[in-house]
């Protein structure tokens, strides 16, 4: 039997958590997650929360499947650990790499394993960089990375992410990595076409390249969709384009996975959507399901060839790289995603079937600019839409408004003013429409608090005018 408030208090005095100012923390004590089943988690005081962001964009599958369970049981009998630092391998660990180069198609061969998203970055950049030291360009040195992009927390997945609150905490960005715009049409340019808009945004990566010199540039990153920077999906013409640039320059392309890599968005990998073809994909995440962590890199042939023909010894590697457990639940993963069909139902049933959903979402008065693709969507709460005007960010409109959805048994993540699901793949339509009646009740609930609070007078009074 847990006794919430007795964790509340150890929590408070011994376990420091990510991304949380611990002081605010502590004054209402943190929600304690006990179990949890398919899309659904509960509580310590046995409430029942639909987990719409698939507990950090990871439970692709669901909760409680029982065939990860019993592939990490097995494996853990047969072999729990061992290395392949030294001329050894595991059996778990080949086939995962086979597998996952199959599903990412003809242009990869290899993959280099790791256990998280921030670790598979860090040996994004000692790769790229050491492919063109061993082609003799070792001036090539320079990632370009996007504002409000996330690559994850460790030193160069944070300065490659383009988060200033990040940034402002350790002396960030390393050297070497700089930033242009986010393709973010709503925020950044909602009057202009969206398409030339994508174009535009494409042509800053150029503008970036003239700017540091194109012999100093080792490769360019970018999530397919930015998640953690609040699900801002790019324009169609985007992706083509950042493409077609990276050719004419030769710099490597790395597609950040992590989030929309094993079905988010309803291919096997979010760049085979856009129309990219990377040379290096991160993945971490969705890969296992959450269930144990395990993060990678997909690479081309063009890196492969070059870093096995001519490369010698790449002095990188972690303990866990190819870990035979976390291998063996990802193999049991991608077995369930393959036999329920699961990344081909995003693309043509439940996928567009939320996105019919947040079509209608857009009617409500405090929503602006939502859109979905595949199973990730966003909205943003706007003050005035109809003028384009956002609340002030004093107010903290996104606090609010998750802390309704918390209230009714609804986990929706705030980005700012940006309000962002991504539910596990398995979801039903009729979990969708389970999870859209909740996302409207709350918003009604924000709506109604907004107003007692004042801060819709504007909206009314325009709204009786009109
Ligand atoms: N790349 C991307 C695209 C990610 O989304 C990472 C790398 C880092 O992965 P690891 O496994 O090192 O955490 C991520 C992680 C949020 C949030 O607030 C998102 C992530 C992590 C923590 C919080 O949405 N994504």
């Amino acid at each position: 039997m847990i006794i919430t408030k007795d964790i509340q208090a150890i929590d408070s005095a011994h376990y420091m958590h990510p991304f949380t100012d611990h002081k605010s923390l502590s004054e209402k004590g943190a929600r304690i997650i006990t179990k949890a089943d398919g899309v659904y988690i509960w509580d310590s005081e046995g409430n029942k929360i639909f987990d719409a962001m698939s507990g950090l964009w990871c439970v692709n599958v669901g909760y409680g499947r029982q065939e990860l369970i019993d592939a990490a049981t097995k494996q853990m009998s047969e072999l729990p650990y061992y290395n392949s630092f030294f001329q050894t391998t595991n059996v778990p660990a080949v086939k995962l790499a086979e597998k996952i180069v199959k599903l990412a198609g003809d242009n990869y061969s290899h993959v280099f394993f790791s256990s998280s998203g921030s670790e598979s970055n860090d040996t994004n950049i000692r790769m790229v960089r050491h492919y063109w030291a061993t082609l003799g360009q070792p001036e090539r040195t320079v990632i370009i990375s996007r504002n409000n992009a996330y690559h994850g927390s460790t030193m160069a997945g944070a300065s490659l992410g383009g988060m200033t609150g990040m940034h402002a905490q350790g002396g960030m960005p390393i050297p070497g990595i700089v930033h242009i715009e986010q393709p973010y049409h709503y925020g950044l340019a909602p009057t202009e076409n969206r398409d030339a808009f994508g174009l535009c945004a494409a042509g800053w990566l150029e503008a970036k390249i003239l700017e540091v010199g194109t012999d100093k540039i080792a490769a360019f990153i970018g999530e397919p969709v930015q998640g953690a920077g609040g699900v801002i999906i790019p324009p169609k013409t985007y992706w083509p384009e950042i493409q077609r640039i990276c050719d004419k320059y030769g710099i490597l392309l790395i597609c950040d996975e992590v989030i929309c890599g094993f079905g988010r968005v309803g291919k096997w990998f979010g760049s085979q959507l856009f129309g990219a073809k990377p040379d290096l994909m991160t993945f971490a995440k969705g890969v296992t399901s959450g269930y144990l962590p395990l993060g990678g890199v997909v690479i081309g042939k063009r890196v492969a060839e070059v870093l096995i023909e001519k490369g010698g010894e790449f002095n990188h590697g972690y303990t866990y790289s190819g870990h035979p457990v976390a291998c063996a639940v990802a193999l049991a993963n991608i077995d369930i995603l393959e036999r329920e069909d699961l990344v081909e139902r995003v693309l043509n049933e439940t996928g567009p079937y939320l996105a019919q959903k947040y079509t209608e979402l857009a009617h409500h008065p405090l929503v602006g600019g939502a859109e979905s693709i595949g199973l990730m969507a966003g909205f943003v709460l706007m003050q005035d839409k109809q003028n384009h005007i956002a609340f002030d960010e004093e107010v903290g409109v996104g606090m609010i408004c998750r802390g309704h959805c918390f209230a009714s048994g609804l986990i929706m993540r705030a980005v700012g003013d940006r309000m962002i699901i991504a539910p596990p793949l398995c979801t039903t339509k009729a979990q969708v429409d389970e999870m859209m009646a909740l996302i409207v009740k709350c918003l009604d609930a924000t709506l109604n608090d907004l107003t007692q609070r004042g801060l819709m007078e504007a909206l009314t009074l325009k709204m009786n005018v009109a």
